[in-house]
């Protein structure tokens, strides 16, 4: 008996000891375009931590959402898989949530890194339902060592958040709330010597517009430049169907047209808090004793058109829209250059974590990045990221990709006298979408490439999309005719 427990005793103190995996903090907003930090060039924006972590890590200049909308592209980052091939978003489940498979779930990166012995937590907004026959959806509460998640859109006021109300009264405002609460889960982690995986999804920047009054000074009475592609002037070129979505009307009635300073001021000030818990959270790091073996990964769920080609919100598949933030700090290697230009999709997040404390560099539709840390120069050219939409209006679903310098975009809508179209863009070149390509006689040769890459795709969807009706129909949708 006494052999036994001092084996037990031997055995976990030497576990203890070895474990020198890193650990991981996985940061994420709501709706955050690229032209809200200073470290991506943002005129007039104040983001200090976030511009610091930048500085210490890699900044990613051609990052993607692969869905550009809250539950499908979280989705997507928690299990490395396409739209289509794991079935969750607003119109697919049965009582109008999406819904994660049990198996999916099992194979998030969350999960797989508690199984491999890493203490977790998750606080935010989740996003999505976890398909469960015993006991109906559920949000995964108990598949976290420490939980300050919750259901729906989750609410700035802290109070209203079931799971963090401990954080209430010294942060009303939720944002913060998020700080304090990953500061806690770091101190307790690195007190049990266990190594750890923190997951924040902070609600700012989405709308409510309600940014945390303790920061009302930041921007008061600022001007902001506008874009060169801001404006209707600039979105003649678009395709009529994706002018038959709520985006088009929200150029004017979220204000952009007419009082663009005072609604950016706004969205900057709900950012700015993020910036504050950011910077609680890497103080956290340092005091903590752990910054050498944390690597802390940023980034945002999609982006936002804030007037751009005269429209606003999200999901088109827009450079605005589609494209955000992500930045990658792993204080274990040295870093080759402080940007990276590959085009990269939210399908590698899940990959680059488990590859970053597993040694596993391939998981679900992605690939790791951490290969771009230490060697930015390594582009797989021939590399598809697809942009995927099919929430909304049958009118505005698109199915695209970006492959090297090109953007590629297929609207399939025929109804109300519309006849399916293409477009294309050099992303190098144009990098504002001033120009389609599609009808370009001097580049025929890649538009036919491009149109051969889309077939690809449907083909793929059309193999591999999740068992949903919603996805079946869609694939016939994309398919053009002839194809
Ligand atoms: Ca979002």
């Amino acid at each position: 008996m006494r052999t036994t427990l001092f084996l037990i005793i031997f055995f976990n103190a030497t576990l203890a000891v070895a474990d020198d995996r890193p650990n991981i903090i996985f940061l994420m907003t709501d709706d955050q375009n690229v032209r809200s930090l200073g470290c991506y060039g943002a005129p007039g924006v104040k983001t200090p931590n976030i511009d610091a972590l930048a500085a210490d890590g890699v900044a990613f200049d051609r990052h993607y959402d692969t869905t550009a909308i809250c539950m499908a592209c979280r989705a997507t980052v928690m299990t490395g898989l396409l739209e289509y091939r794991h079935g969750v978003n607003f119109d697919t489940g049965t009582t109008g949530d999406g819904r994660m498979t049990r198996e999916d779930w099992e194979e998030s990166y969350p999960i797989v890194l508690r199984n491999a012995g890493y203490r977790t937590a998750f606080a935010g907004k989740f996003g999505f339902t976890i398909e469960d026959t015993s006991k109906g959806d559920r949000y995964p509460e108990d598949d976290f060592d420490m939980w300050g998640g919750g259901p729906g859109q989750t609410s700035f006021i802290t109070a209203k958040n079931k799971s963090m109300l401990q954080y209430a009264k010294k942060y009303p405002h939720s944002t913060r709330s998020y700080g304090a609460f990953g500061s806690d889960f770091i101190r307790e982690s690195a007190k049990k010597n266990q190594p750890f995986c923190l997951s924040i999804s902070f609600k700012a920047p989405h709308r409510p517009v309600q940014p945390d009054p303790l920061f009302d000074d930041i921007y008061a009475g600022a001007l902001f430049p506008k874009p060169e592609n801001f404006g209707r002037e600039h979105g003649m070129h678009f395709s009529e169907q994706s002018r038959r979505g709520r985006q088009y009307q929200r150029f004017e009635g979220w204000h952009y047209n007419d009082s663009y300073d005072e609604v950016m001021a706004k969205y900057y000030q709900l950012i700015y808090a993020v910036d504050v818990a950011v910077g609680m959270i890497r103080e956290a790091v340092e005091t903590a004793g752990v910054k050498h073996k944390t690597l802390i990964i940023f980034t945002s769920d999609n982006g936002y058109l804030c007037g751009a080609h005269g429209y606003g919100s999200k999901v088109l598949p827009y450079e605005e829209s589609s494209r955000v933030p992500l930045i990658i700090y792993d204080p274990r290697s040295e870093k080759k250059a402080d940007r990276c230009n590959v085009a990269t999709g939210n399908i590698d997040l899940a990959a680059t974590i488990l590859d970053a404390a597993l040694g596993r560099p391939n998981h679900g539709n992605g690939t790791s990045l951490l290969k771009h840390y230490v060697n930015n120069n390594n582009p797989k050219r021939d590399r598809i990221i697809p942009l995927i939409n099919v929430w909304g209006p049958e009118q505005v679903f698109s199915l695209g990709f970006v492959k090297g310098e090109w953007k590629y975009i297929y609207w399939p809508y025929t109804g109300d006298g519309m006849k399916a179209t293409a477009e294309m863009y050099n992303l190098k070149e144009d990098p504002l979408e001033l120009h389609n390509r599609i009808n370009d006689n001097a580049i025929r040769d890649i538009r036919v490439q491009l149109e051969k890459d889309y077939a690809n795709l449907v083909h793929d969807w059309t193999q591999h999309a999740l068992h949903r009706p919603h996805y079946k129909k869609a694939a016939t949708l994309f398919t053009p005719k002839g194809m």
